[in-house]
């Protein structure tokens, strides 16, 4: 029997081998994930050491060596997918999960890739970023033959740079990108970089979108703007898990976008720099701080900072849309609205019928709307103090001065010390000092007449 790499000197090329079943005994295990919750660090076993990253819902995909070569099995395969709990959706992804596992490895390690495609149609995978063989790029037509259902393609070569980088299909991209066909892939460098700084924790994940209609799990692979669910590695809050970390750690955040729109990413509490981009780590002449980077389609960006402020700190994208779920875009603005009166002749007609949004849409996350099956809240997301109001790409970034070095586990919510919460004020409130009127050179201006509906105190409609 001729081996793999017989085979592979045979035919001259590496690319495009599709691999018959005698050779399938020869592949890598398949390993597989069945929850959606962020699994600790892969300690590699094997091969030249590095600090893991964590993957946020996610996990890193485990290899074997052969003869010195890093030997991965991806197979892409419908999976189902928690979007947050109390909603599932059908996708398409690798190893049991969209997105699929993060690849992690050491620059100049040699990587061979065996993909198996279990999708009802052909498929390829694009290595973002990466500097490899022409015939390795995955452009399917271009560069290879597309994998055809029920095929295995082996992918082969030595990741030349360290950065970060993310893989996705490119073959009917449209279609295999909105049903969550993407991962993560981190190459970290070998022994010490002048521009990549040590941290203590490492966190990736990538931004994605689906248009689910209520009720429904397979997302709608034609919509190309008006998603419904905005998420961070495939979940939508309160089903994003927090970013743990310790007071004091050096912190690196990676995150790549694979929507179809722009992302400005926001923490809060801290000053980041941006320390790498798609292209690889960031001169330290181009860093500066900030509290805000936006990441464009198919970018990638890593943020790194000092965790020196204790606190749960929000972690979301800035467009305030995209930290709703599930909402409708096509309703009109209620505020200032009279419903009195109205009310009560809809509901002879509509028992169950609601009004929202005459005094803004906070309402929407107090109340309790009855919902089809299968999606999210709009703004949903119980925090100490009440409804945190959010959805879709948001979530928390925990510090503690207990976290325990290499504790990625949730610590519950902040115990701010006596005195450093905003608090109601109860005392008097005095009259506004008003600027004194003065003539205006064409006489006495007239007061602009504004109409304004005050809102009352009551609860109910
Ligand atoms: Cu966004």
């Amino acid at each position: 029997m001729t081996s793999r790499r017989d085979f592979f000197k045979l035919t001259g090329a590496v690319a495009a081998a599709t691999v018959t079943p005698a050779a399938l005994a020869g592949l890598p295990e398949i390993v597989s994930m069945g929850t959606p919750d962020t699994q600790p660090p892969l300690i590699p076993p094997n091969g030249r050491p590095y600090n893991p990253v964590v993957t946020l819902n996610g996990w890193t995909l485990p290899w074997r060596m052969k003869d010195g070569v890093k030997e991965f099995h991806l197979v892409a395969e419908p999976v189902v997918r928690e979007i947050a709990p109390g909603m599932k959706a059908h996708l398409w992804g690798y190893n049991g999960q969209s997105p699929g596992p993060t690849i992690e490895v050491v620059e100049g390690d040699r990587v061979r890739i065996f993909v198996t495609n279990r999708l009802p149609e052909h498929t390829t995978i694009h290595w973002h970023g990466q500097r490899l063989p022409n015939g390795m790029d995955g452009v399917g037509g271009l560069n290879q033959p597309a994998i055809k259902p029920g095929k295995t393609f082996v992918y082969e070569f030595v990741a030349r740079r360290p950065g970060t980088f993310m893989y996705h299909p490119h073959a009917d991209e449209m279609t295999q990108m909105a049903m969550g066909m993407m991962g993560f892939w981190v190459t970290h460098p070998k022994g010490k970089h002048p521009l990549i700084n040590p941290v203590d924790r490492d966190f990736c994940f990538l931004l994605n979108a689906y248009d689910i209609d209520p009720g429904s799990a397979t997302p709608m692979v034609n919509t190309m703007l008006d998603f419904n669910l905005w998420t961070f590695n495939s979940r939508a809050f309160p089903g994003i898990d927090t970013l743990n970390v310790r007071l004091n750690d050096k912190v690196r955040i990676r995150v790549g976008n694979l929507t179809m729109t722009n992302h400005p990413i926001h923490l809060h509490g801290v000053e980041f720099e941006v320390t790498g981009t798609d292209g690889g780590p960031t001169p330290k002449g181009s860093r500066w701080p900030e509290v805000t980077t936006d990441i464009a389609v198919g970018q990638m960006r890593q943020i790194e900072f000092l965790a020196d402020e204790e606190g749960d700190w929000a972690f979301h994208c800035h467009k305030s849309h995209h930290t709703m779920n599930a909402m409708g875009h096509a309703t009109p603005t209620m505020i200032g609205v009279d419903h009195t009166g109205i009310m009560q002749k809809i509901n002879k007609l509509v028992p169950d019928y609601m009004v929202m949004g005459e005094r803004g849409m906070a309402d929407m996350a107090e109340m309790e709307m009855p919902l089809p099956d299968n999606t999210l809240p709009m703004m949903t997301g119980q925090g100490p103090y009440g409804s945190v109001e959010m959805g879709g790409m948001f979530t928390m970034m925990k510090v503690r001065r207990e976290q325990k070095k290499g504790d990625y586990s949730d610590p519950g919510w902040y115990k701010a010390p006596a005195g450093t919460v905003a608090f109601e004020y109860t005392g008097a409130l005095s009259d506004p000092v008003r600027a004194p009127k003065s003539a205006s050179p064409k006489g006495t201006p007239t007061d602009v007449e504004v109409k304004v509906r005050k809102p009352s105190g009551h609860s109910g409609h």
